[in-house]
């Protein structure tokens, strides 16, 4: 099935080895995040495994796009999990037989051939599509590959900013935890108190078949996790009424740096971006009207049900430093609360941890509780890059590189030893530290 692609990479060589996950993760028309834990195709992660991909086959990189946004509603929404029919149902839980979504979603337009969630992911889709053209523009031009994106990621673009703008400030709110894709941080630990969990005899894991316990989350988040989904899907994937919206500042950041890509992808594709651009500039202004705290010296998530700023320290906090655009002062400001004692790097920690080392739910190993991701190191690391930290970002650089490989390509990794937790030949650990070895 590998078609007319390169030879299988080798072993010897971090390159080999990361080629090697992304080869033995793809399925003829996507990529696995994990062959076991994670046995369909997500959305963001599909986004971080193209901008790898793009380095050892634009075809399947452009390929990962395109199946993802076959499966996008007709509102707009690109869903956070396109299922594989030929997966068994227990494989994963929530399956499709609880989001049914060609029923529960008709009226928002849900696809009727492929079965898929009905929640959202971060919206990096469009930054994805940008590099991945850049990677071979020949190719990209020889295949519509822009032109045939475009309509859909605006279409994406304009369910984020209308639809989900529930605080009426501008921004995009997420409706699940799931959504922002850092299931159990403890930014989410008080808007989650508020939903009353599903009974845990009513649902069945099937996590724990492929992670440790103590890396994963608990009974309890799940059983608020499946509340939560299954209120949503019961008013028919509507927007407004959930008990849980939150304004992230990862999310809306990479909503910004999509909306700049989106605005270079119009200029290629010979139309005008300056709308777009200056649409992020707004974007960026509310972020940080409505999200920045100077006293933390970093960006806080909003409870727009519960109508104040969330006083955890979440790595999400962080990833703003992105965004080219952002003031001299706030960029300062994010460097020193990276490399400070909240978050260690250069210090205490050589990776990102996903959460505030000093926070009283600090937990080196369990899920988005404090371990570092590889996504989140790959994001900073080009943040540092673009205001001008070179040596931090090259630092960043070897140590994501370094510790993905020596992790096995491992889902999440203890901050301070490296030791690998979670799922290993995991797809955007290999694909973006494949990124950054180019
Ligand atoms: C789940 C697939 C996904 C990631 C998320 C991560 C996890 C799904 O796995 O969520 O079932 O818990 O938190 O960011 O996209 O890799």
């Amino acid at each position: 099935t590998s078609g007319s692609a390169t030879p299988l990479p080798a072993w010897d060589h971090p390159h080999g080895r990361a080629a090697r996950v992304l080869a033995d993760n793809w399925t003829g028309g996507s990529t696995v995040p994990s062959r076991g834990l994670y046995p369909h195709q997500w959305s963001w992660d599909s986004a971080f495994i193209a901008i790898g991909l793009r380095h050892l086959s634009p075809l399947r990189a452009q390929t990962e796009l395109e199946t993802l946004l076959a499966a996008q509603w007709r509102d707009g929404r690109i869903p956070h999990i396109v299922f594989n029919p030929s997966v068994p149902l227990g494989a994963y839980f929530p399956s499709p037989d609880f989001w049914r979504s060609s029923t529960a979603g008709r009226a928002a337009g849900a696809p009727l051939t492929v079965q898929t969630s009905g929640i959202v992911q971060p919206p990096v889709h469009a930054l994805a599509a940008w590099l991945v053209h850049r990677a071979d523009p020949g190719l990209s031009r020889a295949r519509g590959f822009l032109a045939g994106v475009y309509p859909r990621l605006a279409a994406w673009h304009r369910y984020l900013l209308h639809r989900r703008d529930l605080g009426g400030g501008s921004l995009a709110s997420v409706v699940h935890p799931w959504e922002q894709g850092m299931d159990n941080s403890p930014c989410w630990d008080a808007p989650l108190s508020r939903v009353t969990p599903a009974p845990a005899r009513s649902f069945r894991r099937a996590d724990l078949t492929h992670g440790a316990e103590g890396d994963r989350p608990t009974d309890l988040d799940y059983g608020r996790y499946v509340r939560l989904a299954a209120d949503y899907r019961d008013g028919g994937y509507a927007d407004g009424a959930g008990a849980f919206a939150v304004e992230d500042p990862a999310f809306n950041a990479l909503l910004i740096a999509s909306e700049q890509a989106l605005a270079r992808i119009a200029g290629e594709l010979g139309a005008t971006g300056t709308a777009r651009h200056a649409r992020a500039e707004r974007l960026t202004a509310a972020l940080i009207d409505r999200l920045w705290d100077p006293a933390a010296g970093m960006f806080l998530c909003r409870d727009v049900r519960g109508g104040a700023l969330i006083p955890e320290r979440g790595v999400s906090g962080l990833v703003p430093l992105l965004l080219p655009t952002l003031p001299r002062e706030v960029t300062a400001a994010l460097v020193r609360t990276l490399t400070g004692p909240h978050f260690g790097l250069g210090g205490g920690t050589r990776l990102v941890p996903s959460y505030d080392l000093l926070g009283e739910s600090f937990d080196p190993h369990r899920y988005w509780r404090g371990p570092a991701w590889f996504n989140t190191g790959w994001l900073l690391e080009r943040g540092l890059r673009t205001h001008g930290e070179r040596a931090r970002a090259d630092a960043l650089r070897a140590a994501v590189v370094e510790l993905a490989d020596a992790s096995g390509y491992a889902e999440y990794v203890d901050p301070y030893t490296g030791e690998p937790c979670g799922a290993a030949g995991f797809g955007w650990t290999a694909a973006l530290a494949l990124d950054l070895l180019h």
